[in-house]
């Protein structure tokens, strides 16, 4: 039963029960439209809480119906059925009141909750706004301003800060339930407040939504929702009541089908699968209560900064004094640029620091439960480090590395125990940074493996199963955006030219500049080591800055010039220079912004395909989720592997043909043309 009712006296219980997170599929919707009809011809009843059982209030609509069409009873009504209820209505909520959750209590005449709880409007990550008058009702209950701020961002707010600013009416420390009917009974000896509907919305300063608009649209960077959001706020300021709604209700159904709300509800059903993967289950990690992380670099001190967010003590190692004094300094940096930031406390810093120890004694590590090692990306330093590893460290420990492009298999070769060894790769800044991709050696056990997904899940990271390769999912896709970024250079593109167009698609950054930022060095260490392996990496211009070491902002210039103390990329002559030379004999072309997109996208997408036949990635939506949490591939563009299939994999694969032909892509399409044939990228994994 989806809803259950019980009678305190004359205090009514409605209790929602649709496990896991109380989602308002059809039938519950149909329930609790029941319950408030028989509720108002019940004359025992004066009141009414709504509460939840399980872990969270309601989490909103059922997002896995988004696909389907609407079917009635249709969510407004049943928000506006219980805003019109005879008795007061009072929402119970503890977890989260998300989306149409949220919208659900603001039907109701007031609202309780617990401390813990969090109430929002997270529509917009999810490409619609909301779409049963939460654009409406919450600017009456919360003022223009607030509301402009939860439902644009779609930034949840915690109770205790909902109840200081009235949207939550009182806060209940103990049973929610007691307290809840305890509240209805003191509230029925009093005047009732206005519904929402009734109340009027205080008009905001004349500049207020220019200013809004600029803001939204400056944070949107090509994603549809939130302007769209902010046009049914500005209605809902400016219009009566139902004209709101209704602007509201058509705004809603056209985003629910648009290829944006398509692609972050993947991402939204991505995320959560890939916490969980299924060759997982029943598997039990090895419980983690402690860690150490060699190499005060960093990527070490990022990592143990995350590590302490999660709240394990952490030992940090280096080789000596000097060099751990600076690896802890570093860590205190990272904590008190959270306190500058106003993220953390003072006092929240200091603890976190208590937690770190700091040692150049391997001893130390005798009783750790995992070990990251983030030290140097030399073969021969890691394999030292993993050595002693193995001797110190317990056999029920996990000893991980960190390596991005050295094989995990040759850096445990030897030691004692290799079952207990496995690759994480953390992205950089590691306590900030999502994505964690994880990678089994061999003999990596299954509860080690699993280990690796439930760290994850303590340091709040998306994980990514990635097998053993050049660059694992991320790198190995990113060398192929570089060769073609170079590709298009050659053939007569700008380098502000290409990352003007990679910023238009949604980027952060395009790959000149992002490659500026981070250096260009150890990209072509990299291609160093692949030569000695007998490869022959394609990088004809970057090879060229490198033997002038322009190795980007730090060395003072890159694919662009910089001013001394000034980030700004200026078009160099001396790059254009090097451009020349390297492009001679090549054919060159006119670039618009479409066409130069598609030779970066098109072939990232190629060689997604290529990971996905190899299995180093078991999942499309694995590899979309690595480019959207390190490559800042747009999440609202669903990945790149979504892209293209939204995008029709035949139109791919005949762009890719077209370049390929010229000389412009490296040919062979056949992943994709075989995960043509089968349907989809899903369909290629067995
Ligand atoms: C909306 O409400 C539109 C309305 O304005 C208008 C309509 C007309 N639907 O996250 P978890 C599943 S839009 C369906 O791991 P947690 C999830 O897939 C909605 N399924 O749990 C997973 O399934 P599985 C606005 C949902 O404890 C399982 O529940 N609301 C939904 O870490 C557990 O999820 C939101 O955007 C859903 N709405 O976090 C809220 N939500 O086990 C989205 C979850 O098979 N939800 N599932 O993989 C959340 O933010 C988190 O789930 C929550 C709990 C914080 C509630």
């Amino acid at each position: 039963m989806a809803v259950n009712i019980e009678y305190r006296g004359e205090i009514a219980v409605v209790t929602l029960d649709n496990p896991p997170v109380n989602a308002l599929s059809r039938a519950v919707r149909q329930a609790l439209f029941d319950a408030t009809e028989a509720l108002d011809a019940d004359p025992s009843v004066k009141a009414v809480v709504l509460a939840c059982a399980g872990r969270t209030f309601i989490a909103g609509a059922d997002v896995g119906e988004f696909e389907k069409p609407p079917e009635p009873p249709h969510l407004p009504d049943l928000v506006e059925r219980i805003e019109r209820a005879e008795k007061p209505w009072i929402a119970a909520i503890h977890g989260s009141a998300l989306g149409g959750g949220f919208e659900v209590a603001l039907a109701c005449r007031f609202r309780v909750a617990v401390p813990s709880a969090n109430i929002g409007l997270p529509e917009v990550r999810l490409g619609i706004v909301p779409g049963a008058g939460g654009t409406v009702r919450l600017p009456r209950l919360a003022g223009v301003e607030m509301a402009v701020d939860m439902v644009t961002t779609g930034k949840p707010l915690v109770a205790p800060e909902a109840a200081a600013t009235g949207v939550i009416d009182a806060l209940i420390e103990d049973d929610l339930v007691a307290g809840a009917v305890a509240f209805a009974r003191q509230v029925l000896g009093r005047p009732l407040p206005n519904r929402l509907r009734d109340r009027a919305i205080s008009a905001p300063s004349d500049t207020f939504w220019d200013a809004a608009a600029k803001a939204v649209a400056a944070r949107a960077r090509g994603e549809e929702a939130p302007p769209r959001a902010l046009a049914c706020l500005r209605r809902a300021a400016e219009q009566d009541f139902d004209a709101a709604i209704a602007f509201e209700r058509e705004t809603f159904l056209a985003l629910r089908g648009s290829a944006q709300a398509a692609a972050l509800r993947h991402v939204f059903f991505a995320e959560r699968a890939a916490t969980r993967p299924p060759e997982l289950a029943g598997t039990v990690p090895v419980s983690i209560r402690s860690a150490a992380v060699i190499g005060g670099g960093t990527m070490g001190v990022g990592i143990a900064a995350a590590l302490r967010d999660a709240n394990l003590p952490v030992t940090l190692v280096e080789r000596d004094a000097a060099a751990l004094g600076r690896g802890v300094s570093r860590v205190r940096g990272i904590f008190d640029s959270a306190v500058k930031r106003g993220r953390i406390a003072a006092d929240v810093a200091a603890e976190r620091m208590a937690g770190v120890t700091a040692t150049t004694d391997y001893a130390g590590l005798a009783d750790v439960d995992l070990v990251i090692e983030a030290v140097f990306e030399d073969l021969e330093v890691k394999r030292d480090v993993f050595q002693r590893l193995a001797a110190v460290c317990r056999y029920d420990a996990v000893l991980a590395t960190n390596t991005s492009y050295l094989d995990p298999e040759t850096i445990a070769e030897g030691i004692g125990g290799p079952e207990r060894f496995l690759g994480l790769h953390f992205f950089s800044p590691a306590h900030v940074m999502k994505l964690l991709e994880i990678v089994p050696a061999k003999a990596t056990a299954p509860e080690v493996l699993a280990t690796g997904f439930a760290l994850a899940r303590m340091l709040g990271k998306i994980p990514v199963r990635a097998g053993t390769c050049d660059g694992f999912i991320g790198n190995r896709m990113l060398k192929v955006t570089r060769a073609q970024a170079e590709r298009l250079l050659l053939s007569g593109a700008t380098p502000a030219a290409v990352d003007a167009a990679m910023r238009g698609f949604g980027l952060p950054m395009g790959p000149f500049e992002a490659q500026d930022l981070g250096g260009l060095d150890i990209a072509a260490l990299q291609r160093q080591t692949a030569r000695t392996r007998g490869e022959t990496p394609f990088a004809p211009i970057a090879d060229r800055l490198c033997a002038q070491e322009r190795f980007g902002q730090k060395s003072g210039g890159g694919w662009y010039d910089y001013a001394p103390g000034d980030r700004t990329p200026r078009p160099s002559d001396t790059v254009s220079a090097i451009i020349a030379e390297a492009a001679e004999g090549y054919p060159r072309r006119e670039w618009d912004e479409a066409s130069i997109v598609s030779m970066i996208v098109w072939p990232m997408v190629n060689e997604g395909a290529r990971i996905l036949e190899d299995k180093t990635a078991l999942r499309a939506s694995d590899v979309d989720l690595v480019k959207i949490h390190g490559y800042g591939f747009p999440r609202w563009r669903g990945g790149p592997m979504h892209y293209a299939e939204a995008h029709g994999l035949d139109r791919v694969i005949g762009a890719l043909d077209a370049v390929s032909s010229d000389g412009l892509a490296d040919p062979a399409c056949e992943f994709l043309l075989c995960a043509a044939a089968r349907g989809g990228f899903s369909a290629c994994i067995r």
